[in-house]
């Protein structure tokens, strides 16, 4: 189909749907609203495709799931055709795989790039969305699908001054699409998340002098990333089908799951020889593939804690340094846990320093550099690496209106609600890609979007067959999924951090556990149920 027929079937200005979005969820959703010959228009801000994977292109951005399992399951060919160079690709690889996908499936003439939706108000009388966007058109709807995003409104933290600063600043979640190069600058960064974490290794080596801002030392795990021979290549290509069938009923869409056991339970030293050799194989398994008790016993937890803690002491040389990086006061895991590469190594480099910003706190950014209270470093550029309004954020900041005039913002002041995160009521015929409520970021990503994307077109396929013209949730379904995310959360270890899974990071937003920690298989079986019965829970109009 080529652009002039997008909008194929629909008046000029009405569609079927408006999709907000072209990174992995944006592009499976138009291929498959395009099969079912529903009629739309697709949005993306960005000037392309790739999403997360657009605007993500600090140094060292990667994947941390597993490239054969960090990718689309729905074509069988393409599954075949593409090769992954290594175990965790980078972001231009993974850029490279999306954009190959928009072309081979010809999706980029399916978006109106470089054009952010501006707003989208639910006309009751019409019912139908009235979309805006930036160049000023106005598009109605009877379906409005975001697929913003979870991790994808920036946070750049409000420290005075920041407009005085004569040097560069970034945000790692939009860096400039040219790079940056760091050769002979004085660099400081701030913030040791994944993105801090991944980051800090690669500017090491090129800055001048790095000085690393770390207001909560953070665990971390290393990737162990590693080119994949011609033999893995072939045998992965064998086996992908068992392969994404396991991650697809996994606790988080990944090929393996908690082991049958737990920490507390098993002797010292099998518990010791256990930790290490996943701490040799690399990744996340090492966590979430581990004693299952660990992120629901906080001394089970303490355990897993403890190896890490010697870790990072038998790495880092400068025992003061080591000290300052030893994580304490909350449970391993509670924070997405970060994979490295040589990230605690980087420390013994005489290039870089850490400052530990609890204790000496930022006070303002100054012309030449950062002033904490302690004293000022002089800087060429700062390097935030400080996050994202997570999960509710690249919602709420859209301008999203429901019945009524209800603002998105206002129904969610005192935190999400949602049904199966997909939906919420008062705002019909809408439909969140991993919306907040569901399992989204506590796995492997396209798991979870393609998941949500294919539930959402059987949920429309249902609709147009019915000759409905809404859909939302029960107020009731609302209620007690929201009770029972909670509920769910609250039987681990999470809430206990402050964390942005627990809309922590962001000064005034409720403190709620965003995602939905029931698993994903058990998340997939519930929502397939609910789907049988005619979907259970909403109300069809
Ligand atoms: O952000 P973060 P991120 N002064 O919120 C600190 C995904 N991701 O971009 O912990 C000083 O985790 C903050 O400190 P504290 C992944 O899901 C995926 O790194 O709040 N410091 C923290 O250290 C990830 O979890 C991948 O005390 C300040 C850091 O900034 C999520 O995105 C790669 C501060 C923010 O860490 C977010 O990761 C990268 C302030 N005012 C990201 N404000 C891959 O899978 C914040 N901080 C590839």
């Amino acid at each position: 189909m080529s652009a002039s027929q997008k909008s194929t079937g629909a008046r000029a200005g009405v569609v079927d749907a408006v999709v907000i979005g072209a990174g992995f969820a944006g592009l499976y959703t138009v291929y498959r609203l395009r099969e079912m010959g529903i009629s739309y228009r697709a949005f993306e801000q960005g000037g392309g495709v790739g999403g997360t994977w657009y605007w993500n292109r600090y140094p060292g951005a990667s994947s941390d799931s597993e490239s054969w399992v960090y990718s689309f399951t729905f074509s069988k060919e393409l599954e075949q055709e593409w090769t992954w160079s290594c175990r965790f690709p980078e972001q231009p690889e993974i850029l490279r795989y999306l954009e190959h996908v928009a072309d081979r499936f010809d999706l980029k003439s399916q978006f109106d790039f470089d054009t952010r939706v501006s707003g989208a108000t639910y006309d009751e009388a019409g019912a139908c969305w009235v979309v805006q966007t930036s160049s000023g058109e106005t598009v109605k709807a009877k379906y409005l699908i975001t697929a913003v995003g979870c991790l994808s409104a920036a946070q750049v933290p409000k420290i005075p001054g920041l407009d005085q600063f004569k040097g560069k600043w970034y945000h790692t979640g939009q860096w400039p699409h040219e790079g940056v190069d760091f050769t002979g600058k004085t660099v400081g960064v701030v913030g040791t998340g994944s993105s801090g974490i991944q980051s800090i290794p690669i500017i090491a080596k090129q800055a001048r002098h790095l000085t690393v801002f770390q207001r909560t030392a953070n665990f971390s795990v290393p990737a162990r990333n590693a080119p994949l021979s011609k033999d893995r290549v072939d045998q992965l290509k064998r086996d992908i089908g068992q392969i994404r069938e396991t991650c697809r009923w996994a606790n988080i869409g990944q090929p393996y799951d908690f082991r049958d056991a737990e920490a507390l339970k098993v002797p010292a030293a099998e518990r010791q020889q256990q930790f290490e050799a996943d701490w040799q194989k690399g990744g996340f398994e090492w966590m979430f593939g581990s004693y299952k008790d660990l992120l629901a016993d906080r001394n089970a937890n303490e355990l897993a804690a403890d190896f890490v803690r010697d870790k990072i002491r038998s790495i880092v040389k400068n025992p003061d340094v080591a000290n300052k990086l030893i994580p304490k006061g909350y449970p391993i895991g509670t924070k997405r846990l970060p994979l490295d590469q040589n990230y605690f190594e980087t420390y013994n480099r005489d290039n870089v320093d850490l400052v530990d910003v609890r204790a000496n706190p930022i006070e303002a950014i100054v012309a030449d550099g950062i002033r904490t209270k302690d004293q000022t470093y002089k800087l060429d550029a700062i390097v935030f690496a400080t996050g994202f309004d997570a999960m509710t954020g690249p919602l709420t900041r859209i301008g999203i209106r429901g019945r009524g005039g209800q603002k998105l913002e206002d129904k969610w002041s005192h935190g999400p609600q949602t049904y199966l995160g997909v939906a919420t009521l008062g705002f019909p015929n809408m439909f969140m890609i991993t919306g907040p409520g569901s399992p989204s970021v506590l796995g492997n990503m396209p798991t979870s979007i393609e998941q949500h994307v294919e539930w959402i077109c059987g949920c429309i396929s249902h609709i147009q067959k019915q000759g409905a013209s809404t859909i939302e949730p029960t107020q009731s379904a609302e209620e007690h999924w929201g009770q029972h995310v909670k509920e769910l959360a609250d039987a681990t270890l999470f809430p206990q951090t402050d964390s942005w899974y627990m809309g922590a990071n962001i000064p005034g937003k409720p403190r709620v556990f965003l995602p939905y920690i029931g698993g994903f298989g058990t998340y997939r079986k519930l929502c397939n149920e609910i789907a049988e019965k005619g979907y259970e829970g909403f109300s069809i109009r």
